[in-house]
């Protein structure tokens, strides 16, 4: 049988429940685990001031290199399997969870869709987001702008701290 060829994506990681570097670790052996998903490397851990929805728990944030043979859909539907199987908690919509995963860049590929946004469209906004992303490939060209100037002035602006 003919192998699909495989993309390579970044996904973001946070948990501000339970415990949340735990949630993380499973979470990354979880998507390693799962065929079509090759983990190939995950950014330091940071602790991060909530965005949104401010009255909630500090959150851990990292972010995750994977390969990956599955489409957009297939991977959206295996990262929604793997924050079921942890017991997501989402009673207020930006609320505290146990782990969120978003799928933040599929190749290159723009996707605009009903259940999928790709690039995410917050994600340049963002401090947990672009300083662990930097940390991996900080050359990566994020709205015109590459990942380790952006994450440079995110870190002077929002709350994040390397754990
Ligand atoms: O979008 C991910 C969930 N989330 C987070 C998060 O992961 N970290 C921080 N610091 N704030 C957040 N607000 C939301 S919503």
């Amino acid at each position: 049988m003919t192998e699909r060829k495989t993309v390579c994506c970044y996904l973001g990681l946070g948990s501000n429940m339970g415990d949340p570097r735990a949630n993380l670790e499973k979470a990354i052996e979880l998507l390693n685990d799962t065929e079509g998903i090759e983990v190939t490397a995950v950014a330091p851990f940071y602790r991060t001031a909530p965005v949104g929805y401010t009255e909630q728990d500090y959150f851990i944030n990292t972010v995750a290199e994977i390969n990956t043979s599955l489409s957009p859909l297939q991977l959206l539907e295996k990262m929604q399997q793997i924050e079921n199987k942890l017991g997501r908690v989402r009673v207020i919509r930006w609320g505290p969870r146990t782990v969120d995963l978003d799928l933040l860049l599929y190749g290159d590929e723009k996707i605009a869709g009903p259940d999928l946004e790709v690039p995410h469209p917050r994600m340049h906004q963002r401090a947990f987001v672009m300083v662990p992303l930097a940390d991996l490939n900080p050359q990566l060209v994020i709205q015109g702008e590459q990942a380790a100037d952006l994450a440079r002035r995110l870190a002077g602006e929002q709350e994040i701290i390397r754990v």
